[in-house]
């Protein structure tokens, strides 16, 4: 491990550094596949039940003298060093691998049922579902089948809100399920799991015209964005609602008035961004923010405006937590998997900006990714899946933000002015897999598909889509 990079992780956290977390990141180790049967569907969910029949797991009680979640902070960084402190006495060969199979089996062993009674409550979350499971199985290297495809397109196609006002002006997009109203953060997931699925008869059967109408419903006339009628406006619906109009062609000025001001409206004075001005920095609004620039506008521009960028890099580093390798949220909270990619991914923004504007030509990273991929491969592994952090089950959710945030780990992007040019900013960065073995060590096992950061999917998913509508209706 370089210790140039250990050294700004020193400075950057100001923690107390283990000794014997260095000697782990040279554990250079691989474990031959162990034959994991495919479990079958009812042991799967018995499985999830820890995860989605309560919460309680991660919630933190109020303690005496210290606030909860200090306790709960202190209890994890225990918890995790005692990982890493037993891998360390057990020898290299202990050293987890990423447990493709097991992951393998969750997304695809979920992905072709309907879900039973104990997942009412993600009734809402329908679509996100299914972007999280079919984007996991392509993180992990497989392919989706016909049948999963086609189960996924279906289900969209049925709760396609199709609606016409008394001016006959027409309006298309997603809720979260059946009999829901349109919702940015519910279409943002349908159209994505779109994208995985390629289908274009699928895809035919969207206007963008319709779809650019719904949008604009929810567009205030502070360049912001609300959820959905009656919601809140905040930059993930920003987020949500500039990647819809990207990957439909429909992003011109009715769209992105006023949205660059106010994204800058919302960055903080610790430097990362909150969902709205006034709140609180977050990991997840800062990459919606970042993200959404990205899609506005180029990296010389987004370099140029008013964006305080020293202060993003600054509250940016400091979400990687020296002892545990992962990334919390917001300043004093939790290491949680998640963030391996909402922090991840803001990490390669930055880095893509950075080295956009650096005379080098060596990739200069800004987050520690040995560290990072050590958290994950040690404490985000569950039996079946991916999760927030010992002692928490695998998700959905997880188990696609660590596999995005271990691509991240793997990967960083060049940004090309002419593919911008020819495309759109967005489609501008092009994935480069890390060789550097001073950077990160990455075993043949444990890789994963490349990421484009910032859509959410793997590369490539976004622009075919995109292309697809651009010829269609460009004529
Ligand atoms: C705090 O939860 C988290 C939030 C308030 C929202 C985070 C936003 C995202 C993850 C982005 C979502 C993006 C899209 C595209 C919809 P917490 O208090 O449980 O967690 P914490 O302790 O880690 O802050
Ligand atoms: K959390
Ligand atoms: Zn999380």
């Amino acid at each position: 491990m370089s210790s140039k990079l250990s050294e700004i992780n020193d400075e950057a956290y100001g923690i107390g550094n283990i000794t014997s977390f260095d000697e782990f990141s040279v554990i250079r180790n691989s474990i031959t596949d162990s034959t994991i049967k495919i479990p079958d569907f009812d042991t799967l969910i018995e499985m999830l039940n820890g995860s989605y029949d309560s919460f309680s797991n991660c919630d933190a009680p109020l303690g005496e003298k210290l606030t909860g979640t200090i306790e709960k902070k202190m209890e994890t960084e225990v918890d995790i060093l005692t990982i890493y402190e037993d891998i360390l006495n057990e020898g290299s060969n202990s050293f987890p691998k990423l447990n493709k199979k097991a992951h393998i089996s969750f997304t695809h062993g979920v992905i072709a049922y309907p879900l039973p009674a104990m997942f009412s409550k993600l009734d809402a979350s329908k679509t996100w579902i299914a972007y999280w499971l079919m984007n996991s199985c392509i993180l992990l290297e497989t392919e989706l089948s016909n049948n999963e495809k086609e189960n996924a397109s279906k289900f969209l196609l049925k709760i396609l809100n199709t609606n016409i006002n008394d001016n006959n002006d027409q309006y298309q997009g997603f809720g979260g399920g059946e009999y829901q109203i349109f919702h940015l953060a519910a279409s943002y997931a349908a159209i994505l799991t779109l994208a995985l699925a390629k289908d274009q008869n699928v895809w035919s059967q969207i206007d963008p015209i319709k779809v650019k109408n719904s949008l604009l419903e929810l567009k205030l006339p502070n360049g912001s964005f609300i959820m959905h009628k009656g919601g809140e406006s905040d930059t993930r619906a920003v987020y949500c609602a500039l990647c819809i109009a990207q990957i439909f062609d429909i992003l011109d000025d009715d769209i992105t008035k006023g949205v660059f001001d106010w994204l800058i409206e919302c960055q903080t004075y610790e430097g990362g961004f909150s969902g709205e001005p006034g709140d609180e920095a977050h990991g997840g609004y800062t990459f919606c923010a970042l993200a959404a620039m990205f899609i506005l506008t180029s990296p010389d521009k987004i370099l140029k405006s008013n964006l305080n960028f020293d202060n993003l890099i600054k509250w940016t580093v400091d979400r990687q937590y020296n002892l545990e390798g992962g990334f919390s949220g917001r300043t004093n909270k939790l290491v949680d998997g998640c963030y391996s990619h909402w922090i991840g991914g803001t990490c390669s923004l930055i880095e893509t900006l950075i080295n956009y504007n650096s005379k080098s030509k060596t990739f200069i990273p800004i987050c520690d990714r040995q560290k990072l991929q050590n958290y994950i491969l040690c404490c985000c592994q569950d039996k079946f899946g991916l999760r927030d952090k010992p002692g928490c089950s695998a998700d959905f959710y997880h188990t696609n933000y660590v596999l995005c945030g271990l691509s991240m780990c793997q990967h960083y992007q060049v940004y090309d002015d002419k593919l911008s040019v020819e495309f759109a900013p967005a489609f501008g960065s092009i994935p480069q897999k890390i060789s550097d073995s001073d950077i990160i060590d990455i075993k043949s096992g444990n890789i994963v598909s490349a990421i484009d950061s910032v859509f959410g999917l793997p590369y490539g998913y976004a622009k075919d889509m995109y292309s697809y509508y651009h010829k269609a209706y460009s004529m």
